[in-house]
């Protein structure tokens, strides 16, 4: 990487910040990747520098400073923390990304990556492998900020030449980093407890079904996305993207197989009904077409990889029988 095309990851302390960071340090080198986030992470592995993504001059200074030409612009408080403070929501989710396509137009960096969601879809939109294009009528501010920020990455797209890219991400599961506020992270905290031998206290229903992606797959399609030409990339709202859907009974039943005495309740609450107005499953046609995305995870993959790599991380052990 030349001296001048730095990567800037912000927001690198969450959940995919942290594995985004390492899958960027690996192919470009931890000199070429400087990482920020409001609070000190709690290992560094590249360049770190403490941002509020509010603050436009101490970004542009950052940017300047490190000579950066590519940024990931990960900062955001998701949908069900988004409930509880609507308005800082909007204020981080949206200042936070105009910030960025600014110093974009105005030549300070070439590329972005912004992640969106399903949020964007709501009750409204058809529930079953929801298209690329098709109703959005999101019920939350996450979601309406999600919308609203591709409606300005298509804009500066197209009139400004902006080379910005993004996914559509489903509910996310990984294993080196929590996610925090989100309606789908019951995804993650069920493998946790599974491993600690504990019940494990589901705030949705047993048969809500959603789109998931296991982390390493989200990293891959980050990746490929952006390393993609820009003739390739005709979505510049945000791709729909997926792995497989399932229900929190099914990841429960997955989780028994390898450890049989696994113990879930569901007590629905708020985010049920978050959960109730997005889609069952994604059609993601147009990512597969345009730059050959192809998930390797499904349920059963992720559950033996998810336990495997939580049992070494804990140094607890458990024995993965592969059915
Ligand atoms: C959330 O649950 O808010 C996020 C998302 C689906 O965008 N994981």
């Amino acid at each position: 990487m030349a001296e001048n095309n730095n990567i800037l990851v912000i927001g690198a302390n969450g959940q995919l910040g942290t594995e985004l960071t390492l899958a960027l340090v690996n192919t470009y080198g931890k000199d070429h990747v400087i990482t920020t986030d409001i609070r000190e992470p709690t290992e560094k592995i590249s360049l770190f520098e403490a941002l509020d993504v509010l603050n436009q001059e101490h970004l542009k200074q950052i940017i300047q400073a490190y000579q950066i030409s590519e940024v990931y612009l990960l900062a955001a408080l998701l949908s069900a923390r988004g409930e509880q403070n609507p308005m800082l929501t909007w204020q981080v989710n949206m200042d936070g990304l105009i910030h960025v396509l600014e110093l974009a137009r105005e030549g300070y960096i070439k590329k972005v990556f912004w992640p969106s969601s399903i949020a964007i879809f709501g009750a409204s939109t058809p529930k079953k492998d929801t298209p690329q294009e098709t109703i959005t009528s999101p019920d939350t501010m996450y979601g309406i900020t999600k919308l609203a920020g591709e409606r300005l990455c298509a804009y500066y797209a197209k009139k400004y030449h902006i080379d910005v890219r993004s996914l559509r991400f489903p509910g996310l599961v990984g294993y080196n980093a929590l996610p925090g506020g989100g309606t789908t992270d019951f995804a993650v905290d069920i493998y946790h407890k599974a491993l600690e031998g504990k019940k494990y206290h589901c705030f949705l229903q047993e048969n809500t079904q959603l789109p998931f992606m296991y982390m390493p797959d989200a990293v891959k399609a980050t990746m490929q996305l952006m390393q993609s030409q820009n003739h390739q990339v005709t979505v510049r709202s945000s791709y729909n993207i997926t792995g497989f859907s399932c229900t929190p009974a099914a990841i429960a039943e997955a989780i028994r197989k390898i450890i049989p005495g696994f113990e879930i309740t569901y007590e629905p609450d708020f985010r049920q009904q978050i959960a109730d107005s997005w889609p069952d499953s994604i059609d993601d046609q147009m990512a597969r077409k345009d730059w050959g995305w192809q998930p390797a995870f499904n349920l059963e993959s992720m559950t033996q990889d998810m336990l495997m790599n939580l049992s070494r991380l804990h140094k607890k052990e458990i024995i993965i029988d592969i059915v």
